[in-house]
């Protein structure tokens, strides 16, 4: 039923979230897996941290650029290039950082809590995407003031343009799917209603219910990488 949805000219967005990228070994943010040391990611991915201990966030960010490096997309993700690709009205909007769906060939995409490619200066608008090693505390090569992620942390806005396209594409969906999210960090975790309130259908995919799968008309429970290519073949 899902997959005779996802053709023709019917408007397509899929939100993603860290599940699609557990099956290349990148920890999901509240799984088992998810803490780091004794810290838990969202302890850490905050501007409060990041000003109180900067060389210990800087350290969580180095240590998940060197493991996501080492990691290949998977089948979901390539999935969702191949379903990119199908579909001339198309938009994968995700809240990963881990750069994952562009290595696989997904183009249409709104990663919309940054990057962990991209690094910022805190103080000048020096900002560059950068995928080599970088030192304990990077310095700003324009004012040498000090280096951010060039990511979202909990706490601060989304990039107002980047929010207003996500906002735009879901409420036009006629198909929105919801893979791999938990469904809890906001405001990702309110675009299945808006799109279910503009009557699109609503689909998600998890190994277990979230607090939106009984709003949802379809959920499909299982591995994004085994269900996805299945919806796309
Ligand atoms: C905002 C980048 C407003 C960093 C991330 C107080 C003050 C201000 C805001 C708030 C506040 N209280 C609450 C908020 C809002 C807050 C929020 O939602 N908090 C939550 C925790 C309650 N949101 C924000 O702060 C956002 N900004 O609201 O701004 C504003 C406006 C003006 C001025 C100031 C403020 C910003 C949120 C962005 C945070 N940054 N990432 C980094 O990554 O280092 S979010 C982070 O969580 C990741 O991006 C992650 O993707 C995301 C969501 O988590 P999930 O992807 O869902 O991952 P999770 O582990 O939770 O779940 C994985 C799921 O996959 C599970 O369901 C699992 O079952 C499933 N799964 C696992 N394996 C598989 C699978 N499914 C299928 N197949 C598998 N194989």
């Amino acid at each position: 039923m899902v997959k005779a949805m996802l053709g023709g000219d019917r408007r397509v967005v899929v939100l993603t979230g860290a599940g699609v990228s557990a099956e290349s070994g990148v920890p999901t943010f509240r799984g088992r897996d998810g803490l780091w040391r004794t810290h838990r990611p969202e302890d850490l991915a905050r501007p409060d941290a990041f000003a109180a201990h900067p060389e210990l966030v800087w350290e969580f960010y180095n240590w998940r650029r060197e493991l996501v490096r080492k990691c290949e997309p998977n089948p979901a993700h390539l999935a969702l290039a191949a379903l990119e690709r199908a579909i001339p009205n198309f938009l994968l909007i995700t809240q990963n950082v881990d750069g994952l769906h562009v290595r696989a060939g997904s183009r249409k995409i709104l990663e919309m809590h940054g990057s962990l490619w991209q690094v910022r200066c805190t103080v000048c608008s020096h900002a560059r995407e950068d995928h080599g090693d970088l030192p304990e505390m990077p310095e700003c090569p324009v004012c040498g003031h000090l280096l951010r992620p060039g990511v979202v942390w909990f706490g601060e806005p989304l990039v107002p343009g980047v929010l207003r396209l996500a906002i735009e594409a879901v409420g036009k969906a006629d198909v929105f799917l919801s893979v791999g999210t938990s469904s809890l960090v906001q405001p990702a975790a309110s675009f299945y209603q808006l799109a279910k309130d503009h009557g699109a259908v609503t689909v998600e995919i998890n190994l277990e219910p979230t607090p939106s799968t009984g709003f949802m008309d379809f959920a499909l429970h299982g591995m994004a990488g085994d269900i996805l290519p299945e919806l796309i073949a």
